[in-house]
């Protein structure tokens, strides 16, 4: 028998072929109803630590594209986890996989509606995990979701983690966009 999610998930793969437009590097890979689903195509698929750089994952509730772009997105923002490089072999597919589990399980409680989706970029300069939600705004279900994530990750009190909305980050291809809020 199987068990049905809550949400309806998409899992999206990116690979960067410069000679594209990014978004038509965006794959979608499959549709996630049971946590049979889930776990048959984790088991199924690369671990993040094994993929090239300039590769992403991204698991996003049916419907929404992993992109700012998307309506549920435009106004939202993420909170991001920038990993050092060597974390890559030590913690990456760990952090990712417990991100994973936050959204599948519903972890944010009455903010989990807020929640749009999670990244992973796999890139040479440190890797980046990252939860997207729909309202940068909501000062209130930004912070709950963050405090809930940090605490999932075991991140240490140390480790501070940042809100940036999708607006700045589109604004600075380069640099880092600020901080909207922090935990
Ligand atoms: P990234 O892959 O998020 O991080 O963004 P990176 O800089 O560590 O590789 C790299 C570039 O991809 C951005 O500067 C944009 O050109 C493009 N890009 C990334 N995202 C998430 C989007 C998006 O949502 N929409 C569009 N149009 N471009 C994006």
């Amino acid at each position: 028998e199987q068990h049905p999610l809550q949400y309806r998930w998409g899992l999206w793969f990116f690979r960067n072929d410069r000679s594209r437009a990014w978004q038509d590097n965006l794959q979608l890979v499959t549709k996630l109803n049971t946590v049979e689903d889930f776990w048959a195509t984790y088991s199924h698929i690369k671990l993040a630590s094994k993929l090239s750089s300039g590769c992403d994952y991204a698991l996003f509730k049916d419907g929404i594209q992993p992109m700012w772009e998307d309506n549920r997105n435009k106004r939202g923002g993420r909170w991001l986890l920038s990993l050092a490089k060597q974390q890559r072999h030590i913690e990456l597919d760990r952090l990712w996989l417990e991100t994973l589990l936050c959204l599948l399980g519903e972890s944010f409680e009455e903010h989990s509606k807020e929640v749009c989706g999670a990244v992973v970029n796999i890139r040479a300069k440190g890797d980046k995990i990252a939860v997207w939600t729909s309202e940068a705004e909501n000062q209130a279900g930004v912070m709950h979701i963050g405090h809930v994530y940090k605490e999932r990750l075991g991140l240490s009190t140390k480790t501070i983690i940042g809100y940036q909305a999708h607006t700045d980050t589109a604004a600075k291809s380069n640099s880092l966009a600020k901080n909207k809020f922090v935990v």
